[in-house]
Formats: C-alpha cells, structure tokens, sequence
C-alpha cells in the first residue's frame, strides 16, 4: 500500500480535542450518543473514521448525522452512514467504540494504524463524506470538531447543513448510485421533496383530497423541512406544522414529539387547543425519522396510532395491490417487528402473512425485511419503512398487466416504491404513505384504529448501576442472565390474564427497560411495575436507582 497515515496532521488537530479521560464512549445502536457537551474527541475521531471507511470503499460516498434524534435537547451524538444509505456495517461498529477510547493523541494514531492494518484499507484511496446535523444548539461545535477530523485525513467533504437523518440517508445513497441504472434520486434536498411529492401526487390522483393533517415537529429539525414539503404538496395536501420552536434549546422533544407520544400515551398539550375531535394528527422526532399519529374522539379521548397500527395499514395495503395486479405469486409480502410490537397487531398480521420478530435496532429489521420480495417493518416507536428488493423493482418494471386494474395497480406499486425512503426509516414519507392508503381506503383515523384494539400496554426503565450485567435472548423477549430472574418474571406474568412482559438493557440510555402487556389497563401498569420492582431488587441498587419513572 502506497500511503500512510498523516500522523503529524492528526496529532496536532487531535490534540486540540482531548479524549476526556473519566468516559468510556460506545459506539450503540444510535452511534455514540450521550450529553453532546461530552462529545468533542467522539466527533473528531468519528470524522476520521469516515474517511477510512470510505478509503475502504474505494472512495464511495460515507454518510455522517449529528443527532440524539428523540433524547433530550442537551444530549447529541454521531452515526454513520454506509454507501447504500443503510445502517454501517456491524464490525465497523467495535472499531469505532476502540477508536474512540484511545486515551491519547498518540494511542489514537496507534489505533488508527492497528485500524488500517487489520481492515486492509489502501490509503491511496479517496475518501468523500457527507455529513448534517439536526437543529441542537451544541450540534455547530461538534461538527466542526468532525471537519477537523475530515482535514486530518484530507477527505473530500460536502455540508448537508442542518436536515433530517433520511435526508441524510437519502443522499448518501443519491450520490453512490448517481449516473447508475440504480440511480436513486437527484442528490439534493430539491431532489427528495420532488421525488416525494411527484409520487404522492400520482398516488391520490383523482381522489378526494384529504382534510388538512396537524403535524407536531417535536420542536425540532422537522419543522424546517415540514415547511419546504408543504410547498411541493400545495393544495394536494395541507400540513399544519406544530411545534416548531427551533431555535428554543429546551423546547426540542419536551412535552412533544413522537417519543412524547408514544411512551406517555397522550396528546402533546401544546396540541389542546389546535387539534380539533376527528381531525388526523401525528408526531416526528428530533430528527424525523419516527412518526406516531393519532386523533381525539368526539368525547376527547385520545386515540394513538403507532408504528404498528402503521405497519398493519401499510402491509394490508400493498399486499391488496399486489393481488390485484396478478403478482400475487411471485411477489411475497412479509412483516417485521421486535418485541415491542403490540401483541395484538402480532396477531392481526400473523392472520394475513409472515411476521418475523427480531432483536431491537433498525439493522435487525432492515436486514430482516430485505429477505422478503416487499419487507414492511416498523418499531411500535414509529420507526420503519418498506423495502422492495432489486428483482422485485425490475419485475415491477417489465411487468405487462392484461387488464385495466392491473395496470392501475403496478402503477401505484412503481409510485410507491418512489414515495418511500427505503433507505432508514423516513417521517415524512412515512405520512405521505399514511395519507396515501387512507386516502384510497377512505379511512378515518377511527376507521384505522378498528382494524384491531391494541392491548393495554406500559414500557417502563429502571436505572441501575450497570445494565451489561443484563442479557437476552430470543429476540430479547426472555432474560439469561441475571440467573434466575427470568423465572421470576414469567412466575408474575402467568398472574395477568393476556399477560406478557419482557426485560432487556437500553442500546442508547444507561437504562434497563420493561415492557408489560395485560388485558386491562390497571394490570398492564400494575405487571410493568413489578417487573420493574423485580429489575430494582436484583440489580441491588441504591436508592438512587429506585425505579422512580414507570408510572
Ligand atoms: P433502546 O434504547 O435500545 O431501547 C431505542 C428504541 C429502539 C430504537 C433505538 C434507536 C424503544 C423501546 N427502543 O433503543 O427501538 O429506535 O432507540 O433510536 O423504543
Ligand atoms: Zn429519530
């Protein structure tokens, strides 16, 4: 190999952003993510490890999004990208955690080196990265600690500015596959709202148009781009945007947003006075790649549509298609979920195709649903998207309908392959794929919501002193380790009637999470509760860890 690494240049910009020594950074199933005034060295280094990974790549294009997503305004965070526009590769996750531990400049070159040796990278290759950031007030000083990083290797560098994480997915694979038989999309913002819009707009041709949908931007990065989207739908779709107080530090995810909604179960009370009984509402994270809608009844009960509600309408939906376009044979439909899935949409979609459950991350599911010809996965959090796989997409396009309303359906398949972002998990077009199948359903958010009744539900987190110590198995629905407590846990939940309740370590928060499901409400928080009792005696905490928030 010709080149080797610039070690003066990368020390002398790596002393300007000291490791400090009292955190030990992981590289989870976000990225690094913690409180962004901790993540000076992360962004250094995660800069570096962008362009060796491109370097690796033979110079294609790596993706880097600096955000927390829908954590707390004052915690950030860094993932990466890989050139198709998913999840980075597995082992590259290990090399990263390794990197961004070594305690000093010098340790850092030492790892960098052991980095090139063992993966084999050729130095004399281009590195190029595109990179963004969400609208957190420490996000500007952390990115340009990654450009440091970026100088240091030379790489060649384009600023996305401030955009959403499937934004930036969405570039990355627009770039990677520019000029190709497989190209993407235009590789610009302008690109993605015309690839959205155009393909919404063919979807509801001729339909009626749909009553204008509160959309609540968590205070965050969504707002920005809900506005441009708006513009691209005019009056084929009327958004109306909520929460976007952007430039209000505390106000990101607090008291909105998606994760807001979904865990407390309730309606963002800044939305009180703006939604009205019957009117579709949904929420987007800090970074607008997770969306849960939902609707107030006549009486103002809330009724939450999540990411399961989501993946039963959208599945039903295109495997109705596909059977009236004729391609019921040859184009299988399957599910993904983890187990946080509502037992009962487990249910209704186990009734109507194959569900697979896997472990919590998006690279699970991803790479589960790129084993069916159409893979629907969706967390119950409202992250998900639709993959069509490559021969699926050529199929679709020399396919020749012998009727009228096979050609009608292959058309709207084609255009919902357009409307999606099958890269990552994408809100926004997320809510346009919503629009778009209640629109030809003609379905309230009532009418969605009876498709099944969820089963009263509560995720609840214990903090304890190390939840490594905690273990899983089966798709993380059962506990090897600390011995014994998993038949603890099933001991109570053979007391519930519809009980069902499972224990695993957070990948993104020093929390141990629960999750109870009871056929009524009361037994559902009451289960959750006591696991969460049974988490707290076993990990042997102080006080301090009670478990103070699953209430
Ligand atoms: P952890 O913290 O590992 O539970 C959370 C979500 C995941 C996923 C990641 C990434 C829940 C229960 N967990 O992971 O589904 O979205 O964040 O953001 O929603
Ligand atoms: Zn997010």
């Amino acid at each position: 190999m010709a080149s080797t690494l610039p070690a003066e240049l990368i020390k002398s910009l790596s002393d300007q952003h000291p490791k400090p020594s009292d955190i030990h950074f992981q590289y989870g199933t976000a990225g690094f993510r913690t409180l962004g005034s901790t993540l000076d060295s992360v962004m250094f280094r995660v800069g570096i490890i962008a362009a060796l990974r491109s370097k690796k790549l033979d110079g294609r294009t790596i993706g880097v999004m600096v955000t927390a997503s829908h954590n707390p305004e004052p915690d950030n965070g860094a993932k990466l990208v890989d050139p198709r526009g998913e999840m980075l590769e597995a082992s590259w996750e290990g090399h990263s955690t390794t990197i961004s531990n070594a305690p000093t400049s010098d340790a850092l070159i030492e790892a960098l080196e052991a980095l090139v040796q063992t993966a084999k990278i050729d130095l004399s290759k281009p590195a190029n990265v595109v990179y963004a950031r969400d609208t957190r007030s420490s996000g500007p000083a952390l990115v340009s600690a990654l450009e440091d990083g970026f100088k240091a290797l030379k790489a060649t560098t384009r600023n996305a500015g401030v955009t959403t994480t499937p934004i930036l997915h969405y570039l990355v694979k627009s770039i990677n596959t520019k000029g190709t038989k497989y190209s993407y999309g235009d590789d610009s913002e302008e690109g993605y709202f015309q690839k959205l819009s155009t393909s919404y707009k063919k979807l509801v041709a001729g339909k009626a148009v749909q009553p204008p949908l509160v959309v609540d931007c968590a205070n965050g990065v969504g707002a920005l781009v809900g506005k441009q989207l708006n513009e691209y739908l005019g009056d084929t779709l009327q958004l109306v945007l909520a929460n976007t107080a952007t430039t209000i530090p505390s106000a990101l995810n607090n008291a909105c947003g998606a994760d807001y909604v979904k865990v407390s179960q309730k309606l963002p009370p800044s939305l009180s006075s703006v939604l009205k009984p019957g009117q579709r509402a949904c929420s987007l994270d800090g970074d607008a790649d997770r969306l849960i809608y939902y609707y107030l009844d006549d009486r103002g009960g809330f009724h939450m549509l999540d990411g399961d509600k989501i993946a039963a309408l959208v599945a039903a939906f295109i495997v109705e298609l596909v059977k009236v376009a004729g391609l019921e044979d040859q184009m299988k439909v399957g599910v993904v979920q983890t187990a946080y899935a509502n037992g009962a949409s487990t249910r209704y979609l186990q009734e109507r195709l194959p569900v697979k459950c896997v472990p919590t991350g998006v690279k699970h599911l991803h790479h589960a649903a790129e084993r069916y010809n159409v893979g629907v996965y969706f967390e119950a959090n409202g992250h998900g998207t639709v993959l069509f796989s490559q021969p699926t997409l050529d199929k679709l396009a020399e396919y020749q309908p012998s009727t009228p309303a096979q050609s009608r359906a292959v058309e709207h398949l084609v255009s919902l392959t357009e409307l999606i972002n099958q890269t990552v998990g994408d809100a926004l077009s997320d809510m346009l794929l919503v629009e778009v199948v209640l629109s030809h359903k003609s379905y309230s958010g009532e009418e969605w919501n009876s498709l099944y009744v969820d089963l009263p539900n509560r995720l609840a987190k214990v903090s304890v002193p190390d939840r490594n110590a905690f273990k899983t198995e089966n798709a993380e629905r059962r506990l090897i380790s600390p011995t014994g407590l998993q038949a603890k846990i099933d001991e109570l939940v053979n007391r519930y009637q519809g009980g069902r309740s499972f224990v695993r370590p957070s990948g993104t928060e020093d929390v141990v999470r629960v999750y109870a499901e009871a056929a009524l409400k009361t037994q559902a928080d009451e289960l959750a509760m006591r696991v969460a009792g049974l988490v707290y005696d076993e990990a042997g905490g102080e006080p301090a860890f009670r478990p103070k928030e699953f209430l």
